[in-house]
């Protein structure tokens, strides 16, 4: 598949007039950006692409409304909520996201305030579900008429070491070739776009954890209205929310835990032993609409560039959930992303896309020392590790009095500004 890799040509060469003719006889289509993935990273990217007036196809291999139901992340950090506000995404996040400036760390029954805000220059999260976000952005896609292909199959990513990067589909019964100036591999950590770059060419590094975290989302007030991160005995859990009658809750378990062994009693009993304070702080019980195990992983790919294939978000790597790094990550990548390609497109440098790996991975790595610093703060390891246990009371205790400790959880939880 020809095309025009010109950037100043890419619209209006009369040679790209003829090649549009024969691509459509073939019934290839044709743009500048192919986007591989409609999570938070791939309908962003085509998001902040068409503000630029660059244009791309999004695939995606599930249909909209699983993308939309899947439950996920809920905290958004000041940059992404920043990002999404500045973009034109922000308006129902504005008015139903729930802006937390604090977080609570408990332990040996006693709940500690980190005052996030304060300690940060009145930097804050916003809890808002990845649904909505998701939600947001494919209506956002649909209001710019750019094309969105979902439930497509047997996606496979085509000639991206040279100019002539081509994605091929089928979709509703009917095979299609999209030719592109650059893939976006935006399709999380199980996707198609990683595994195509050759062996050999990415270096992987992966840790893997010895526990999971059971996700509950249920129909209860919060009965806190900041996040609560519990050491226990027992195991870690997490109270958090999706909004003033939903609570979301998550109990460390073993990787694998199979879900009948959780009946909702055995939940909420699990629930308030571990995180019921002794101020008389519980969650409130309520009915149980959705379970789920997760299980837990650090990776990451380096580099994130092969040729003309960009990996964006989970493609590239995972943090484990302790820090609630994931979507922010994800937001950041693109965000890199569509300046390098908005300045390509504008003036023909490839300066900033050659330094887009490595601006992105400095910041995974950020988040994954962050993420894994939490994670080991607040899980039980085996039983038989009561040193490490010992060695958790006396981090959680430092964490929550000296102000030097308190202000660097708090600066990382919120997230650092954006740089390209
Ligand atoms: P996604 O969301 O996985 O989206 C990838 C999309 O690609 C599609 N896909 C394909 N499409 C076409 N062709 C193929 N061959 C394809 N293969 C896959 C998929 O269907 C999907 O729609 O990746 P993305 O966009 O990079 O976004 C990453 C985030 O989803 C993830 O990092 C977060 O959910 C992580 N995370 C959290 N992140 C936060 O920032 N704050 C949080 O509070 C937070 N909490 C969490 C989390 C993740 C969790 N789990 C379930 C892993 C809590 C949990 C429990
Ligand atoms: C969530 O609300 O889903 C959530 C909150 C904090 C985390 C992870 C997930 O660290």
């Amino acid at each position: 598949m020809a095309r025009v890799s010109d950037p100043h040509n890419l619209k209006t060469s009369p040679l790209l007039t003829g090649l549009r003719l024969r691509d459509i006889l073939k019934k290839v289509l044709r743009t500048q950006v192919g986007i591989v993935g409609a999570g938070p990273a791939g309908l962003l990217l085509g998001h902040l692409l068409h503000l630029e007036g660059i244009d791309s196809i999004v695939i995606e291999n599930r249909s909209q409304e699983h993308v939309i139901d899947r439950v996920r992340a809920g905290v958004l950090e000041q940059n992404t909520v920043d990002l999404l506000v500045a973009s034109g995404v922000g308006k129902r996040l504005r008015a139903e996201g729930l802006r937390h400036e604090g977080i609570y760390l408990s332990f040996r029954g006693v709940r500690r305030r980190i005052d996030m805000a304060e300690l940060t220059g009145g930097r804050a999260i916003t809890v808002y579900g990845q649904n909505e976000v998701v939600r947001d952005l494919f209506a956002a896609r649909r209001a710019s008429g750019r094309p969105l292909f979902c439930e497509v199959q047997d996606v496979g990513l085509h000639d991206f070491e040279s100019g002539e990067p081509a994605i091929r589909v089928h979709h509703q019964g009917e095979q299609r070739d999209i030719a592109c100036d650059f893939i976006a591999g935006c399709d999380g950590f199980h996707g198609a776009s990683r595994p195509a770059i050759p062996g050999g060419a990415l270096q992987v590094y992966e840790k893997a954890y010895p526990f999971a975290w059971l996700g509950v989302l249920a129909e209860a007030a919060p009965t806190s209205s900041e996040l609560v991160y519990s050491h226990h005995q027992r195991g870690f859990a997490l109270f958090s929310m999706r909004s003033p009658t939903i609570t979301r809750l998550y109990l460390q378990c073993p990787p694998g835990e199979p879900l009948d062994q959780w009946s909702d009693a055995r939940i909420w009993q699990e629930l308030h032993t571990r995180l019921a304070s002794n101020d008389g702080w519980a969650p409130q019980p309520g009915r149980v609409l959705q379970k789920g195990v997760t299980g837990m992983r650090s990776f990451v790919a380096e580099p994130m560039r092969y040729g003309r294939l960009f990996l964006a978000g989970d493609a590239a790597h995972i943090v484990p959930p302790t820090g609630a790094k994931g979507l922010n990550l994800a937001a950041g990548d693109v965000w890199v992303l569509a300046r390098a390609l908005a300045e390509f497109y504008r003036s023909g440098s490839e300066r900033k896309l050659e330094q887009y790996s490595d601006t992105c991975l400095r910041r995974a790595w950020r988040a994954q020392r962050f993420s894994g610093w939490m994670t080991s703060m607040l899980h039980r390891g085996s039983p038989e590790r009561d040193f490490d246990y010992h060695r958790q009371l006396a981090e959680l205790e430092y964490v929550t009095t000296s102000r030097s400790a308190m202000q660097s959880l708090a600066e990382n939880y919120v997230g650092f500004p954006l740089v390209d």
